[in-house]
């Protein structure tokens, strides 16, 4: 099983490469703006679980610059637990000046969030 997922992680990853998205062009104000807004932004992630290579597409698509944070480490995996609450990527973690820090899990939500963070821009 844990072979069967590991060759199913590899080929997600062969076919994210070969297809990977082109990423938006923005003007560089727009695109300053935006990273402004993403630098509070982590996303706890797997390298090779689907859910994972899914948002890091979306994040290539829209050219956004968020960090990534490599869940399997230990270090991550507990700070993850302890203040996500889970154990469960991918995760955005979120933290805004003077606002209690929030983790968003489910990828389709994640996706959301961020663009409609963007849009307001
Ligand atoms: N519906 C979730 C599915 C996420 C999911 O199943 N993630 C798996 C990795 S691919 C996970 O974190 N499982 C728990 C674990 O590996 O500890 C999403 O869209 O984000």
């Amino acid at each position: 099983m844990k072979l069967i997922r590991w060759v199913l992680g590899r080929v997600i990853i062969l076919l994210d490469v070969l297809f990977s998205p082109k990423p938006l062009n923005r003007n560089k104000l727009l695109q300053s703006n935006i990273d402004k807004i993403t630098k509070n932004y982590k996303l706890y992630q797997y390298y090779a679980c689907p859910f994972c290579v899914k948002v890091r597409r979306f994040f290539k698509k829209k050219s956004l610059k968020i960090e990534l944070i490599d869940a399997k480490e230990e270090i991550h995996k507990q700070d993850l637990i302890q203040n996500g609450g889970r154990q469960k990527v991918p995760c955005l973690r979120v933290q805004l000046e003077n606002k209690p820090i929030r983790w968003i899990y489910e990828s389709n939500d994640i996706i959301e969030f961020i663009s409609t963070e963007i849009e307001s821009k």
